[in-house]
């Protein structure tokens, strides 16, 4: 099933913030990702971030690719503008979208297969090219659409549900980001909503390229061997009449721990991630000091959480293409086509 519709009543009582939505106004339909799955954890800090920003549901252009992360904008934001697109090519799909019409809220769901992948390179250009928008990656590590083959964020030497190795290096998007001249990049972990709903809320208010990185682990990893409920298992002692895949249900992993710390979350394989968050005093105006606090953690096991860059006055795609504040889409004939005598004016100062 893809659609579950939502029951309509509303509780009066609900709290309703300064347009009058309550937080159910910011819901799409239920979600028919694994229970457990992080990237529930992550729309609901989306919902929860537009909610207390006042954000009028309309004025929000979701975009995605392909993948469970990708299917993630039908459970949020219901009301809103929404472009299921091609695995890996949201980020141009997102561009056009913001060339057009500037005046919407972009928010970019991807995965680290999409993104990190297939999408790489379109995922280098929607960066170095400043658009305005939120983007965020709901970083697994695996495909999970398409039953957990390694991405190209999972760390050299993890290994698969199989027990495979994995022997290639792990790329790490949010360094790219900061590379490429993201004017807001940070990193969270999809069950720390105190950490991740003021990043969200931070990059949906920043007027250009604002990055996201969300450790989002994905349950289907708990397949490993000698569990009776793995995949193998299921298909071995099953004489199958239809072909279905069981997925055990797990409880979302959340976690809270104070600036300056460690945080060990053991994920549902048992495989342990260790989250540094930032100091209080962390300076996060340095793009170089960024890159080399990530790496240095990494290097370390760690993976460092919050927001890593900003810059305070971002310039953004259309800055840089100069165009007229109206957005495109509003402007009418005469004045996309002013006439002869503009063209002419205008190729002879090419002359
Ligand atoms: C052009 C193309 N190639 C391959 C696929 C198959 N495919 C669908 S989703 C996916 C990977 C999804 O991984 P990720 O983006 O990490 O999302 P997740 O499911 O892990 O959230 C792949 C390879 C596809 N749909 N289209
Ligand atoms: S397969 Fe993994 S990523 Fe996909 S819904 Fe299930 S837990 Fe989430
Ligand atoms: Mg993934």
């Amino acid at each position: 099933m893809t659609y579950l519709a939502k029951p309509k009543l509303h509780h009066p009582e609900l709290p309703k913030n300064k347009l009058g939505f309550t937080r159910r106004d910011y819901e799409g339909t239920v979600s028919t990702l694994c229970a457990g799955c992080g990237h529930d954890s992550i729309s609901s800090a989306i919902i929860q971030a537009c909610f207390e920003l006042d954000i009028a549901p309309h004025r929000v252009a979701k975009l995605s690719g392909i993948g469970c992360s990708s299917k993630t904008p039908t459970y949020f934001l219901g009301q809103s503008h929404g472009f299921n697109s091609v695995h890996g090519r949201m980020p141009s799909v997102l561009t056009g979208a913001n060339v057009a019409n500037r005046d919407l809220i972009y928010l970019g769901v991807s995965g680290d297969g999409d993104s990190a992948s297939i999408g790489l390179g379109q995922f280098a250009h929607v960066m170095r090219r400043g658009v305005n928008m939120t983007y965020i990656v709901e970083n697994n590590g695996v495909y999970g659409l398409t039953k957990g083959q390694f991405s190209a964020t999972a760390d050299r030497g993890s290994k698969s549900k199989r027990g495979a190795l994995n022997s290639d290096e792990s790329i790490d998007l949010v360094l790219m980001a900061l590379q490429l001249g993201a004017t807001y990049v940070a990193r969270s972990f999809s069950g720390d909503k105190a950490q991740l709903v003021p990043l969200i809320k931070g990059a949906l208010l920043h007027e250009g390229a604002a990055f996201l990185d969300v450790l989002s682990p994905c349950v289907a990893f708990n397949n490993h061997d000698g569990s009776t409920k793995s995949y193998d298992y299921v298909r071995e002692h099953n004489e199958a009449v239809n072909s279905l895949d069981v997925i055990t249900v797990h409880r979302e992993i959340t976690t809270e721990y104070p600036p300056g710390s460690i945080q060990e979350v053991k994920q549902h394989d048992g495989s342990i991630l260790r989250l540094r968050k930032i100091e209080a005093s962390y300076d996060a105006s340095s793009r170089l000091s960024a890159m080399t606090y990530v790496q240095s953690r990494y290097d370390r096991g760690e993976i460092a959480t919050g927001l890593l860059y900003f810059a305070p006055t971002p310039r953004d795609l259309h800055d840089s293409l100069n165009t007229v504040a109206t957005p495109l889409n509003q402007l009418n004939e005469r004045e996309l086509c002013p006439g002869n005598a503009a063209l002419e004016k205008f190729n002879a100062g090419l002359r």
